[in-house]
């Protein structure tokens, strides 16, 4: 990997924390030179999302190795067009992530799954590729000739891949066609034990279990911070009964009990298609191709329409089995928002209840960010992973699409509001919303992505404010 020194214009943040050096670093320990592992200890694996901002990020560092980091991703495809949400790392320690490639080699016997090892999963989550694919072609256009030639044949080799990625989506996990997206388990949505999935998991009955380990817990400074012992063992049994219909789409489909309409997901497929058809373009895929990808843009804006709920001014995800919206607010409410190109109503509904005390308005917070799940909710946690914390990576998803949308003073008050918490705090997986305190892994790759995405993304017309750090402190003291 070339130097980061020198790409980035010296902006202040810069100058102040040595950020692009410090996000360069964590980048490269946690290098395995094709692919980046998501964090050095709680996450020594490959996971699909986190490789998608991974390579955005990277991208500014060194265009081919982002090229290669979302090649070496999709060479585990599933012959359906699945990318699993993790490729084990066969060099992983022992006793270091549980469940492990042992627990998901049964995904290995399914004859669509990639030849093992490495084992994947046979869960997904959601579906950034074709959006990093698009910016690392735009950061090569920016590098010179030379990057855009090469970088012009990654496209034509991973178009397929995606085109392919998108279609199991359109299919496999929309057989309704409705338009969104149907996930199977709490992982397959990235938001793990968001309160999102409360109501569909207090309906799965837990049956007997094995004893399992908690390698999570040895990874970070308090257990409060990771999912409970009662999530674990729902997500637990909910692999069991995966694994029980050998990973086969159709037969989860018909037997699974936590089958729901993810918004997130599905918001994020309709942006990741519009990046799609930009791809085509490029590589001049057959017009079949993309009447159906403008098809699927269309299917996802019409199911997420239907999912809108005008009292609380957000998307509700949906419950299959129970056949109800599950009505709480998370950070995934702002499913339009990041599908793009609403109507100038529901963009400034959606605006209001962003800057409202429901989210990044409320008056306790450390920074103006949005809390994973509105304090507003009884079931709000500031410390719980995603129950309360903010996450930059969602941060960096909603500054993206509020610069979409044309709503510049916005995102960018967003971006240097999430860089002043990384420049005081660190590259931590999530934060506490109100004393700014990093939690989880503190060394998190695509956190360390999307700091030298936001610094290279132009000036923040405003300097890190001097007071920054302090404030901090007295909050922890508090
Ligand atoms: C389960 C790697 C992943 C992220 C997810 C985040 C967390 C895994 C876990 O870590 O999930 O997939 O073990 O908690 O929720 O979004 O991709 O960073």
């Amino acid at each position: 990997m070339t130097s980061a020194r020198g790409i980035f214009s010296d902006g202040p943040l810069e100058k102040r924390g040595g950020l692009v050096a410090r996000a360069d670093d964590i980048l490269r320990k946690n290098d395995m030179g094709s692919w980046t592992k998501a964090a050095p200890e709680l996450y020594p694996h490959q996971w699909s999302w986190d490789s998608a901002f991974i390579a955005i990020g990277l991208a500014h560092l060194d265009v081919r190795r982002a090229a290669l980091e979302l090649s070496t991703l999709f060479a585990h495809q599933w012959k359906t067009g699945k990318v699993p949400h993790i490729v084990f790392n066969p060099e992983a320690p022992p006793e270091s992530y549980y469940p492990g490639a042992e627990h998901w080699a049964c995904a290995a016997s399914s004859p669509d799954a990639p030849p093992a090892p490495p084992y994947t999963s046979c869960l997904t989550q959601p579906p950034v590729h074709a959006i990093a694919v698009w910016r690392i072609w735009e950061a090569a256009g920016r590098a010179g000739e030379a990057s855009l030639s090469s970088t012009r044949d990654f496209l034509h080799g991973i178009y397929p891949r995606l085109f392919a990625w998108h279609r199991y989506l359109a299919t496999f996990r929309d057989p309704e066609g409705s338009g969104l997206v149907t996930i199977y388990h709490p992982w397959g949505s990235g938001t793990d034990n968001s309160p999102r999935w409360d109501g569909a998991l207090g309906a799965v009955e837990v049956g007997e279990l094995p004893p399992y380990p908690r390698y999570d817990l040895q990874h970070v400074e308090g257990s409060d911070q990771r999912p409970t012992d009662t999530d674990y063992d729902r997500y637990l049994w909910l692999v069991k009964l995966i694994k029980g219909a050998g990973c086969d789409e159709r037969t989860i489909y018909c037997y699974h009990p936590f089958l729901v309409k993810d918004v997130l997901s599905s918001a994020i497929l309709v942006a990741a298609n519009d990046a799609l058809l930009e791809i085509a373009e490029v590589v001049k895929a057959p017009d079949g191709d993309r009447e159906l990808i403008t098809g699927w843009i269309q299917r996802g804006r019409r199911g997420l329409d239907q999912r809108w709920d005008a009292d609380l001014g957000l998307c509700l995800d949906y419950d299959l089995r129970a056949g109800s919206p599950l009505r709480v607010r998370t950070i995934a409410g702002f499913a339009p928002l990041i599908a793009g190109r609403q109507s100038t109503e529901r963009l400034a509904a959606l605006l209001g209840v962003l800057d409202s005390p429901a989210y990044a308005g409320h008056p306790g917070l450390r920074w103006p960010l949005p809390p994973s799940t509105s304090p507003e909710e009884t079931k709000f946690d500031p410390r719980s992973y995603w129950r309360g914390p903010t996450w930059p990576v969602v941060n960096w998803l909603l500054w993206w699409s509020l610069v979409r949308a044309g709503e510049t003073q916005r995102a960018v008050n967003l971006r240097r509001a999430s860089l002043e918490q990384i420049a005081s705090e660190g590259f931590g997986e999530y934060f506490e919303p109100f004393t700014g305190e990093p939690l989880g892994s503190l060394r998190q790759s695509w956190t360390a992505a999307v700091t030298l995405d936001w610094i290279a993304s132009g000036p923040l017309q405003e300097p890190l404010r001097d007071e920054a750090r302090s404030r901090s402190k007295e909050a922890r003291g508090r």
